[in-house]
């Protein structure tokens, strides 16, 4: 068994219907289904992971630093997931994984959506697997939830499932990235600090205390129709309105926690006030939404994005704007030297993002 090594690239996902609530921690089971669309390679996460005989023990490095713990923990699930759908010799095999962002650190972008899911991917192919992206999206999903849309490109939707076991609930595309290849995301960076609250703490309070979940649990079928509806029309309009309606929804409800949990900031609502007040004055061409955190995820068309943009970039505590497109989903890098660990001696190689040029630049 000689190079059991495989290197992804995958992008982060931006959810336009959000996923805020779990119905079953262990398993990561959402209390409803969500929608996103999968951002383009701009920003990426690129991983490797290598099964070898010669390994005692499983290992991982994050942007340069060893994980060890609950952190090296997270990461071990998933290879275990991968190693049981392998079977036999394959099974007992231990492994290294290295992975790096490959965008600034001041995007403030939540990582381990594209993490986890690239982490699914490396370790299954490199286990010799060739799943589909059902299998994936369930395997992706146990790391973090919303890594499982991550699993494939364009408009995609987590269908939350009903089955105990969480074999109904993965990701399925509803439209390829081509379908509406005009469909642009601002990112304004208003802070790039980490959150206080994570997300994973964050939800379970939402679901254990606040009163209004339960009016957003019924009204999230109504708008997962629309969206859906919307996005297949490419009617901008009302895509835009239902993604600002659902962002504030979801802040709501966080509002309602106990104790309160607020992601944005004065910066935030500005940029709501612009959005809603000058830039779709005329008519909606844009449509903002916020994930657990004050940057804004602002979406509109080609045609209307260097204006949006500059009026965006007008105001004050904008720090950066940064332009995405729909990606298509996760990238297998075949070319030996792109992987991040050398597959003859099996040692990290030095990595590193260079910031000037926005490539990963891997040595030795
Ligand atoms: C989303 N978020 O739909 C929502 C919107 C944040 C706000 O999915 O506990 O990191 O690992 O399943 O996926 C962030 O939560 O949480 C998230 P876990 P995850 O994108």
């Amino acid at each position: 068994m000689t190079n059991l090594i495989s290197t992804v690239e995958a992008t982060p996902n931006i959810a336009v219907i959000k996923y805020w609530g779990k119905r079953d921690e262990k398993l990561i089971l959402p209390t409803n289904s969500s929608q996103s669309f999968t951002m383009s390679n701009n920003l990426t996460t690129r991983t490797t992971v290598m099964f070898s005989e010669a390994f005692t023990q499983d290992e991982a490095w994050l942007q340069g630093k060893k994980l060890e713990g609950k952190d090296l923990n997270e990461i071990i699930k998933i290879l275990d997931l991968a190693r049981a759908k392998a079977g036999g010799a394959k099974a007992k095999l231990k492994a290294r994984f290295v992975s790096l962002n490959g965008f600034p650190t001041a995007a403030g972008m939540a990582s381990s959506a594209a993490g986890m899911a690239a982490l699914a991917c490396a370790a299954t192919r490199a286990l010799g697997l060739a799943l589909d992206a059902k299998e994936l999206s369930i395997i992706s999903r146990q790391g973090s939830g919303s890594a499982c849309r991550s699993v494939m490109g364009g408009f995609v939707e987590w269908v939350k499932g009903e089955n105990a076991d969480g074999s109904d609930s993965f990701a399925v595309q509803i439209a390829p990235a081509s379908h509406w290849p005009e469909i642009r995301n601002l990112i304004c960076i208003v802070n790039a600090e980490r959150k206080k609250v994570s997300s994973r703490a964050g939800m379970k309070q939402t679901v254990e205390t606040s009163a209004l979940f339960q009016a957003r649990l019924e009204y999230l079928p109504q708008a997962l129709a629309g969206m859906r509806k919307a996005v297949l029309a490419k009617d901008f309009e009302g895509f835009a309105r239902i993604a600002m309606r659902d962002s504030s929804n979801m802040h709501a409800v966080m509002l309602d926690t106990t104790p309160p949990i607020t992601y944005l900031n004065d910066v935030s609502k500005e940029i709501m006030y612009c959005v809603n007040e000058e830039i779709n004055k005329n008519g909606i061409i844009a449509g903002y939404t916020f994930d657990a955190g004050p940057n804004a995820h602002v979406y509109t068309l080609e045609k209307h994005a260097d204006k949006v943009r500059s009026t965006l970039e007008k105001i004050s505590g904008v720090q950066k704007i940064i332009e995405c497109r729909v990606g298509n989903g996760p990238q297998y890098l075949d070319d030996e030297k792109k992987h991040l660990i050398d597959p003859k001696t099996a040692e990290v190689r030095k990595h590193r993002f260079d910031e000037k040029t926005g490539k990963i630049v891997v040595e030795n």
